[in-house]
């Protein structure tokens, strides 16, 4: 004889015993898909949708078709620190060795750590990183190029991987997809230090002659495709990429992983090379702004969000798909390259109207723009104002999966996921903002307290940005004075002590 249930009641049977994720079973009701696009260095005041003078009409649709966040934070203002704290739901500045990892860091994020493409793969998602790495791989010192490198992405959430392992200023200048070089011939292995010239290849430095694009300042270690970088390496030729082709390839990375996961939730973290140094173009962008490669691999950015789109489209996937955009950090113009970044600005400010940049505790540094869209659920050409960090992308994200994340885990991550969708006008009360060389802002309100610090005014290499460092304790009025151009301190000392104390009890919790 057979028994027969009801459909539900396997359902619950399947669920008790933990073989369906419980994201699947929701996925049709409210969970969408999520694509993350991370750009690398873009300023607030780099796309014309922020007032920008360079064309970005695909970035520019996103935030017509959906909603624009125009008091959002990268947690802070290098690469590093910014995206650990994104994928980790905590500040960086809690964890030493978290700050700009040289291109032979080992993982910073330790498998069995609660990350954001954890959350979701529990949840039942595909998930996947395509691009820009810069959070260590591997687990001892030096790393072996040649043979699996983990731990990585794959050992902390990821279920695929295709990255460049640093930036593309650091060698190794290749590929890794999943544990392994990608074009790898095992008889040209890939050596790689941070510390010397291991067999004499040409440096920037001795060989300038053979540079493609001068550095201006670091950067004049290992020549690979015309361009010397920060580090040595040899071997592995075949391997090597040409920095035109990275956009290019990151997007058929990405679309293959839409295409294969078309069927089911996933998450697709596309972290771009683009607008870092060095910026080389792909030659149908290269000189179509007229500002030099800094504006025209915004345009190429610009080109990557456009082709993500198409491709959802394509597949039927946008009205089921929460699509992202935001940046890393703040802008800055050289960045160890003669690229003519300030030289061809011409009217366009990368800085908004913010002071400070890349690396800095002033608000260019960590301000950043934030668009997400999501046919259908938010109303097109909506803005937000409302305080908000990236750091709080880990719990927002486990609140729409409908799990609960222990208390002592992420713990700088908030639920905002109804002001992410533009159902709530207001977020955080709070955040902290952190600079080089850990210097911490904390912005509470209209307001914004930097600590002292005794370090330089100006950041000590060639960018050319200010560090926002003082001996003495800085307070400024956001709203009124978003240039941060007068310091409140003595005018209202209280607020100060306040916002002081209320940054030492985030700092020790
Ligand atoms: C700096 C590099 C800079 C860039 C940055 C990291 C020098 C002189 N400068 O140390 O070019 O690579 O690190 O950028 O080496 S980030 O966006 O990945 O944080
Ligand atoms: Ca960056």
């Amino acid at each position: 004889m057979k028994i027969y249930l009801k459909p539900y009641i396997y359902l619950l049977i399947f669920n008790s015993l933990g073989l369906i994720p419980l994201q699947v079973k929701s996925q049709n009701i409210t969970s969408p898909n999520i694509v993350l696009i991370y750009a690398d260095d873009l300023g607030y005041g780099d796309i014309s949708n922020y007032g920008g003078y360079i064309p970005t009409p695909h970035i520019d649709n996103l935030a017509k078709n959906g909603l624009k966040f125009t008091n959002a934070y990268a947690a802070a203002a290098t690469c590093t620190p910014s995206r650990y704290a994104m994928l980790t739901g905590e500040y960086a500045w809690r964890k030493k060795g978290t700050g700009v990892a040289p291109g032979d860091a080992t993982s910073l994020i330790l498998p069995g750590s609660t990350t954001l493409p954890g959350v979701l793969q529990k949840a039942g998602y595909k998930t996947a990183v395509v691009g820009k790495w810069h959070l260590g791989l591997g687990k001892e010192a030096p790393i072996n190029w040649n043979k699996d490198i983990k731990p990585g992405p794959l050992e902390i959430g990821f279920d695929y991987a295709y990255l460049l392992p640093a930036t593309g200023d650091r060698v190794p200048t290749v590929f890794v997809e999943n544990h392994r070089v990608v074009n790898l011939d095992p008889k040209d292995p890939i050596i790689v230090s941070y510390r010397k010239n291991l067999d004499g290849n040409p440096t920037g430095d001795k060989n300038p002659e053979q540079l493609k694009m001068m550095y201006s300042h670091g950067h004049n270690q290992s020549i690979t495709n015309g361009i010397s970088r920060i580090g040595y390496m040899s071997g592995g030729e075949k391997a090597l990429w040409q920095d035109e082709d990275i956009a290019d390839i990151l997007i058929q990375k990405s679309i293959e992983f839409l295409k294969e996961n078309k069927n089911n939730p996933f998450f697709l973290f596309l972290s771009t090379h683009d607008i870092h140094v060095p910026r080389v173009p792909h030659e149908r962008f290269a000189g179509v702004t007229g500002k030099g490669p800094r504006g025209d691999v915004i345009v190429q950015l610009d080109h990557t969000v456009g082709a993500i789109e198409k491709a959802l489209e394509k597949l039927n996937l946008e009205e089921n798909t929460l699509i992202i955009f935001t940046s890393d950090n703040g802008p800055v113009l050289d960045d160890g390259y003669l690229d003519g970044a300030k030289e061809n600005l011409g009217n366009h400010n990368p800085f908004g109207q913010f002071r400070g940049g890349k690396y800095s505790a002033y608000q260019a540094g960590t301000r950043i723009p934030l668009i997400v869209k999501w046919k259908g659920k938010i109303s097109p050409g909506s803005k937000s104002s409302a305080l908000i960090s990236q750091v709080d992308f880990l719990r927002s994200f486990a609140a729409l999966t409908s799990q609960n994340i222990a208390k002592n885990k992420a713990i700088d991550s908030q639920n905002q996921w109804k002001a992410l969708i533009g159902e709530q006008a207001k977020a955080r009360k709070s955040l902290v903002q952190q600079a080089i060389r850990n210097v911490l802002s904390y912005v509470e309100g209209d307001y914004k307290y930097i600590e002292p610090h005794s370090g330089p005014t100006k950041v000590p290499w060639g960018v050319n940005i200010e560090t926002g460092f003082k001996g003495n304790p800085q307070l400024y009025n956001l709203r009124k004075d978003p240039g941060e151009t007068e310091n409140l301190v003595s005018k209202m000392p209280e607020k100060m002590k306040k916002m002081k104390e209320e940054l030492k009890k985030v700092r020790n919790s």
